[in-house]
């Protein structure tokens, strides 16, 4: 939820990138950090293990400049891709406004996807967001190497409902980054108005209505590693 400060005529935004393990959502932030004037970014924090994956997360302060008088302010985080670290991930998600989906273009990564998706779709529940209401981005990423899969043909087997933004990037040559960025922000001031007429505090940036909901297609079998047993037990019972 956007932080609305009317003393210090200050909104803040925390946008969240999502997405399978080594997607790219690093490099993201790498790349905005890198492209970004120095007096409007701040330090960008990252939390890797020796392999540079993201163990904890990566976060990016930044000033976007002023909006009917006021100043707004990003906070750009990623959430670690690996399985393992879903713990981590759900506190990522506190207080958020916006969430990039980073889709690894390529076919071996899609199970890894479809993964990441359901356990967005998850993690936003068990925070209490309807992820279907939440102001989202789907950057495809990886669109520089050969033999990625078409876009059409990705869209479909992710499920991607239409009405969400779509940007085709390579984060690591540091196209479609930016427009990225503009995208995720436009969706969140768009549900978040005129800061003038909010409340003081945390206001709720949600779509009015739900959009239609992903559907992955294709194996989820990572899923069970993380839905807690109590939950799987009534689809167990009934196939016994
Ligand atoms: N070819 C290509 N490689 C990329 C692109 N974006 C990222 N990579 C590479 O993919 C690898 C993983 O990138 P990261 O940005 O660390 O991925 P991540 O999503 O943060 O991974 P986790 O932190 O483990 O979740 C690195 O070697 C990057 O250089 C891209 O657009 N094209
Ligand atoms: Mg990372």
């Amino acid at each position: 939820m956007p932080l609305v400060h009317h003393a210090r005529r200050e909104v803040t935004l925390k946008v969240v990138y999502y997405g399978a393990g080594l997607g790219g959502k690093t490099t993201n932030l790498e790349t905005i950090h890198e492209r970004t004037r120095p007096e409007y970014r701040g330090k960008l924090v990252t939390v890797n293990t020796e392999a540079e994956r993201t163990l904890f997360l990566d976060f990016l302060p930044m000033d976007l400049g002023t909006f009917r008088g006021y100043s707004v302010r990003l906070h750009f985080l990623s959430v670690p891709g690996q399985i393992a670290q879903d713990s981590t991930r759900r506190l990522v998600l506190r207080h958020v406004d916006g969430v990039v989906l980073v889709v690894d273009s390529q076919v071996a990564a899609t199970e890894a996807n479809n993964f990441s998706i359901r356990n967005l779709d998850y993690n936003l529940r068990l925070r209490g967001v309807d992820p279907d209401r939440l102001p989202l981005v789907v950057q495809y990423n990886k669109r520089d190497l050969v033999g990625v899969m078409d876009l059409d043909e990705l869209r479909e087997t992710l499920g991607v409902p239409g009405g969400v933004p779509e940007i085709e990037a390579s984060a690591r040559e540091g196209w479609g980054v930016v427009e990225t960025v503009k995208a995720i922000v436009r969706e969140c001031m768009h549900q978040l108005g005129d800061p003038r007429l909010r409340p003081e505090g945390r206001v709720e940036c949600l779509l009015p209505e739900p959009r239609d909901r992903f559907y992955p297609r294709g194996p989820v079998s990572m899923i069970h590693a993380l839905v807690p047993e109590d939950e799987l037990e009534p689809a167990q019972a009934k196939r016994g």
